[in-house]
C-alpha cells in the first residue's frame, strides 16, 4: 500500500467510525479518534497538569520501584512495550534492567515509532531495539525476537480505556505475545469521585479543549458543521463500568450535518467521546485471572492513588 492509500483508508475508517457512533441512541465516537496531532499536544498538556494526577503518580511508582520491576522482569528481559509512544516510561525501566538486551517498542503510528526506536537505541548502546509496527487493540502475532525472558509493559492505565471484554481479550493476547513471561501495567485506582472527575475536567480547560477537538477534526475532515461553541465538553462518574466518562454535550436542540449526513440532537443530548476505568486491585485481579495471570505484585504511589501491577502466567 503507498502512503496515499493508507490515508484514504484511514480517512474512511474515521468516516464510518464518526457516522455509525452519531447513528445510536447514545451516540459515541471511539476514543481513539481523540488523537490526531492537536490531539496528541493536547493530551500532552493534560499531563503536565496539576488535576490530572496519574501521570505523575505512576511516574513516581516507576522511579521509586525501577530496581525491583525490572527484578521482576527477568535479567535480560526482553521488554515489548504497547502502544509506546515517546518511549518515556520504558526508558526508566529500560534503565534499571540490569543487563538490557532487547526493547520492542510496538506502535501503530510509523513515524513515532521510528524516531523512539532511534532516540532510545542511541541512548542505550548494548540494546537492540527491535520496533513492531501494530495496532495493539487488534490481534496480531509478535514477531521473530532473539531469545530471551519477555515481558510486556503497558503503561499510561491505558486498559482503563477498554471495556472488561476488550481488556480480557487485550491481556489474553499479551500472555502469548510474552509466552508465558511477566507483564507491567499501570492502572489508576477507584478513589473520591471528585478527584476524578477533576482529573478530566481541569480548571484551565485543556482537557474541554481535548475533547472538543474532536468536533473540530470532524468538522475539518468530515465536512462537518458542529457549532463547538455550542458544545460543552462534561466528565462523568458512571458507577456500574466504574469508569470516568467523558461527553460532548449539545446545548440545543439542532441538526448537524456531517459527511453529507444529517443527525438530530436535542438539548442535552450528548457523544459520549471516552471511558476511563478506575480499578481496585481485587478487580483487575478477578479480570487478569480470566486471562490466565497470576497477579503477583502491586507496586503504589504513595499517594495511593495509582498501580503498576506484576502479573505471571
Ligand atoms: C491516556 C487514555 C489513559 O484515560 O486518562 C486524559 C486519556 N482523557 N484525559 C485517560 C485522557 C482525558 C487518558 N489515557
Amino acid at each position: 500500500m503507498t502512503d496515499g492509500e493508507v490515508r484514504t483508508r484511514w480517512d474512511e475508517a474515521f468516516c464510518s467510525a464518526v457516522v455509525s457512533g452519531l447513528s445510536r441512541p447514545q451516540k459515541s465516537i471511539p476514543c481513539c479518534w481523540l488523537y490526531d496531532e492537536r490531539g496528541s499536544e493536547l493530551f500532552e498538556a493534560i499531563t503536565r497538569l496539576h488535576d490530572y494526577y496519574p501521570t505523575r503518580a505512576e511516574a513516581e511508582i516507576l522511579w521509586r520501584h525501577a530496581r525491583d520491576i525490572a527484578d521482576f522482569c527477568g535479567e535480560g528481559a526482553v521488554l515489548l512495550e504497547y502502544g509506546a509512544g515517546a518511549g518515556v516510561k520504558a526508558e526508566i525501566l529500560i534503565e534499571a534492567l540490569r543487563a538490557p538486551r532487547v526493547y520492542a517498542p510496538i506502535d501503530i503510528e510509523a513515524g513515532v515509532l521510528g524516531r523512539t526506536a532511534r532516540r532510545i537505541g542511541g541512548r542505550f548502546p548494548g540494546l537492540d531495539v527491535q520496533p513492531i509496527l501494530a495496532d495493539f487493540t487488534r490481534d496480531f502475532d509478535a514477531p521473530e525476537l532473539p531469545q530471551g525472558p519477555r515481558a510486556a509493559f503497558f503503561p499510561g492505565s491505558t486498559i482503563g480505556n477498554l471495556n472488561r471484554r476488550e481488556a480480557i481479550a487485550f491481556l489474553s493476547r499479551m500472555r502469548r505475545h510474552v509466552q508465558n513471561g511477566k507483564a507491567v501495567i499501570g492502572v489508576d485506582l477507584k478513589k473520591d469521585r471528585r478527584i476524578l472527575l477533576d482529573a478530566y475536567d481541569d480548571g484551565e480547560g485543556v482537557t474541554a479543549a481535548f475533547n472538543l477537538n474532536l468536533l473540530a477534526r470532524i468538522n475539518r475532515e468530515l465536512d462537518g458543521g458542529f457549532p463547538l461553541s455550542r458544545f460543552a465538553h462534561e466528565a462523568r462518574w458512571n458507577e456500574a463500568d466504574s469508569a470516568v466518562e467523558m461527553h460532548l454535550v449539545s446545548l440545543d436542540s439542532r441538526e448537524v450535518a456531517v459527511a453529507g449526513r444529517l443527525f438530530p440532537f436535542k438539548a442535552g443530548d450528548s457523544i459520549h467521546t471516552e471511558s476511563s476505568r478506575k480499578y481496585e486491585l481485587a478487580m483487575f485481579e478477578a479480570m487478569a485471572d480470566e486471562a490466565g495471570w497470576r497477579l503477583a505484585r502491586a507496586w503504589r504511589d504513595r499517594g495511593d492513588r495509582f498501580a503498576v501491577f506484576g502479573l505471571e502466567a
